[in-house]
């Protein structure tokens, strides 16, 4: 749901753009690195906006966390949560039956990497969560970012665990994807450094959210134009 005060923030243009395109509501999905604060959404929100891609309505049942400036900031990350887990626990269904996402955009698996879940495991999981976002939305777009790296002297073993997992997204994805749903690789993790792009080895600093959001915003601009 637009919130008023990113609706304050549009301009005359961005009323009248507004006006002749079809809203598009994009879900924002996956764990801390997406919901807690992930101000790199904020500053794509901005981004988007200064490009007159206005039509957004980004959605899930978190609120905007603060990030310092208004932005359309609603999302589903939630900090500590795993793919496997979602899976297992069957919680996207609701979240997409209450969001209705035209645009589910992804970052998810750090946690699974971090327990040490199987590769396999984590992408078996991918595939259901793709199914479901099909069956909320049979030509939903979707965004799968490839994960960002994490410090190998905070996560002893980890590291090898997300490359592995990025490779798999590599294969995986041409053989999920379809024309009405396609699903489009983000590579967050090229040039991407645990040392200065993060606050504490895993979570994005300020460096790190502008990355990120450079990464996104290609993707996410033909996604939005994709949907009519
Ligand atoms: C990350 O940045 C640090 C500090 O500038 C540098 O020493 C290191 O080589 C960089 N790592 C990579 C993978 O580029
Ligand atoms: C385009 C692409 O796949 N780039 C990189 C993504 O991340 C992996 C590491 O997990 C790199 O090996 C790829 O080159």
């Amino acid at each position: 749901m637009v919130k008023i005060n990113a609706a304050v923030t549009l301009g005359l243009l961005g009323i009248v753009n507004q006006a002749a395109a079809v809203t598009v509501k994009i879900m924002p999905f996956g764990a801390s690195i997406v919901g807690a604060p992930g101000c790199w959404r904020a500053i794509l929100y901005k981004k988007l906006q200064g490009a007159g891609i206005t039509n957004t309505d980004f959605v899930g049942s978190n609120k905007a966390p603060d990030c310092g400036f208004p932005y359309d900031g609603e999302n589903e990350g939630h900090a500590g949560f795993l793919a496997t887990g979602i899976v297992k626990d069957n919680q996207l269904p609701g979240w997409l039956n209450a969001a209705k996402p035209d645009v589910v955009m992804m970052h998810l698996g750090t946690n699974d990497v971090i327990q040490k879940k199987p590769t396999q495991d984590i992408i078996k999981a991918y595939s259901t969560l793709v199914d479901q976002m099909r069956a909320s939305k049979p030509d939903i777009k979707i965004l799968v970012s490839q994960l960002i790296p994490i410090d190998p002297n905070k996560f002893s073993g980890a590291q090898q665990g997300i490359i592995d997992l990025n490779e798999a997204i590599v294969s995986w994805a041409p053989t999920k994807s379809t024309r009405a749903s396609p699903i489009t690789i983000v590579d967050n993790f090229s040039g991407f450094n645990t040392t200065t792009d993060t606050t504490d080895g895993e979570h994005p600093n300020d460096k790190g959210n502008q990355k990120l959001a450079d990464k996104f915003y290609p993707p996410l601009s033909e996604a939005i134009k994709s949907v009519s």
